[in-house]
């Protein structure tokens, strides 16, 4: 069997941390006097840290110091640190698991792309940071989504080609970046979102094993 990268974004696609990072900034914003509603977490969707804070910040009108700034990131992430420090297993979505057991199993190549700091400490507490040959996360790189730095490097890391891998994401900045780099785009979530996607899926349990068979095959 031929032998593919298959890379994942981590919030959105293994898991829904987008309800602690709404908690957490939602603190922030509260404190600053900025309405901040689930409709508007949506734009921080597969964001950076330092740029969701300018997106609130941006909400409200509210012009601040760096070290104010620097302050209220590192205010959101002990927050958010305490949100992430309790998840299990339970809260990866549904279908992941089968879909990383099939790739293990026909010995593909599986790497995590994601815009995170803390993708590495999610994937251990959820229990699955060992399906994972190659790890690349918001430290590693300086070029946000829709640059596809993330995606080659991740590709990089597995010793593949970047022309050809796959990969999985949420985000329309994390499609594009795809696109960019010559790789399969494959969109979880709404498909007039994720229009620019090659395919869509609502979630992964939509995604058969005929499916990743063809991937690899083509
Ligand atoms: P952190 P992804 C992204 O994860 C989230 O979608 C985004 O909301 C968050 O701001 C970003 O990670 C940075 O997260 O504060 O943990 O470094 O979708 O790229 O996996
Ligand atoms: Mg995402």
């Amino acid at each position: 069997m031929n032998q593919k990268a298959f890379i994942f974004d981590l919030d959105g696609v293994i898991v829904d941390t987008a309800k602690y990072h709404f908690l957490a900034w939602q603190k922030i914003a509260g404190r600053l006097g900025i309405n901040f509603s689930h409709e508007h977490n949506e734009q921080l969707k597969g964001v950076s840290r330092v740029r969701s804070l300018d997106i609130i910040l941006g909400l409200g009108g509210v012009e601040a110091a760096q070290e104010d700034k620097d302050r209220w990131l590192i205010e959101k992430n002990e927050d958010y640190l305490g949100y992430i420090t309790n998840m299990k297993e339970d809260e990866i979505l549904e279908g992941v698991v089968p879909v990383l057991q099939y790739l293990k199993d026909n010995n593909q190549k599986i790497a995590l792309g994601s815009a995170s700091k803390n993708a590495r400490p999610i994937l251990e507490k959820v229990g699955i940071l060992h399906y994972f040959d190659a790890i690349v996360d918001g430290n590693d790189v300086t070029n946000a989504k829709p640059d596809p730095e993330v995606f080659i490097r991740a590709a990089q890391l597995l010793g593949m080609q970047s022309e050809g891998a796959m990969v999985f994401e949420d985000s329309v900045a994390g499609i594009q970046a795809a696109n960019v780099a010559d790789m399969v785009s494959i969109g979880i979530g709404d498909k007039t979102v994720l229009h620019e996607a090659q395919y869509n899926f609502n979630d992964f349990t939509e995604i058969s094993t005929e499916f990743l068979e063809q991937l690899v095959k083509n």
